[in-house]
């Protein structure tokens, strides 16, 4: 970064922060276990009722071998079920935050608006119907200053993760887009395919990452079905792109001096 800053933050905040530049993303345990175990069971509850079946005791078992229940043309109602009815429970957003909320605190600031909907990705063995390509979401409308929390329900490793590249080389990459304006995002994917990681994320972390970076997913080649959520937050006050508080975002964390100043107007007819 060129901004030259004064920096008090603490030895613990500004190394989280360097690893965070200087990787991209951060992998970390979550905060709250409890809480999302509570999430787990609750998709895992809505998955076993929509596909009316009964649901074993080991959850995370039956999410990982999801594909012995349901197929490739049945999957998209069951996805769309299970968020709609995930993104009903009242108490689940507070929930997520609750994940990686010091986290957040530390990288992103302590006044938060958080995506409305919280999302589902469910990834069947060698189905190529879901797939995300190359991508990095501030090309298509999201704020430069908003990151992604991303959390596995199962374990998620190599094909049935996601991958990311780094800013060193995505900026490397990205200075040589152009040249693929004629081609398909495969091109790229094969030109950034040896810089890319591909983070360990098993159940019970989560994983905090800027969606400026190039980074997708390709057919999930390991035997278990693949399951995360992604919701995305950022600074209340930092700048917007297209997708707005009140309809994309919503603020979590207020303060009152903010809740001053958002109130505050000037008195009428008090000029010099
Ligand atoms: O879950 C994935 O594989 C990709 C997620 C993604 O692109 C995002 O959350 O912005
Ligand atoms: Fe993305």
């Amino acid at each position: 970064m060129d901004v030259p800053v004064t920096n008090m933050l603490t030895a613990a905040e500004e190394a989280l922060n360097q690893t965070f530049l200087s990787d991209g993303y951060l992998v970390v345990p979550v905060e709250n276990q409890a809480g999302l175990d509570r999430i787990r069971d609750c998709v895992a509850e809505l998955a076993a009722s929509h596909l009316k079946i009964d649901l074993p005791n080991d959850r995370q078992a039956f999410l990982d071998g999801l594909h012995q229940h349901v197929d490739v043309p049945g999957l998209n109602d069951m996805r769309l079920a299970v968020i709609n009815g995930m993104n009903q429970q009242p108490w689940l957003r507070a929930t997520y935050f609750s994940l990686v909320r010091s986290v957040l605190d530390q990288v992103v600031g302590n006044e938060l608006v958080m995506q409305r909907r919280i999302n589902l990705s469910i990834q069947l063995p060698e189905d190529d119907s879901s797939l995300l390509p190359v991508h990095a979401d501030v090309w298509d409308g999201d704020s430069a200053y908003e990151v992604v929390v991303w959390v596995p329900l199962v374990d998620c490793f190599k094909t049935k993760g996601m991958y990311i590249l780094p800013p060193t080389p995505n900026d490397k990459h990205a200075a040589t887009l152009s040249q693929y304006a004629d081609g398909t995002t495969e091109d790229i994917y094969h030109a950034i395919e040896p810089d890319l990681q591909w983070p360990d994320l098993p159940y019970g972390k989560a994983m905090v990452f800027s969606q400026t970076l190039m980074h997708g997913n390709r057919i999930n080649e390991e035997p278990e079905t693949r399951w995360s959520m992604n919701c995305r937050f950022k600074s209340m006050f930092s700048p917007y792109a297209d997708k707005l508080p009140g309809e994309f975002f919503e603020p979590v964390t207020l303060r009152a001096a903010s809740r001053f100043g958002l109130d505050y107007k000037l008195p009428s007819g008090f000029e010099e």
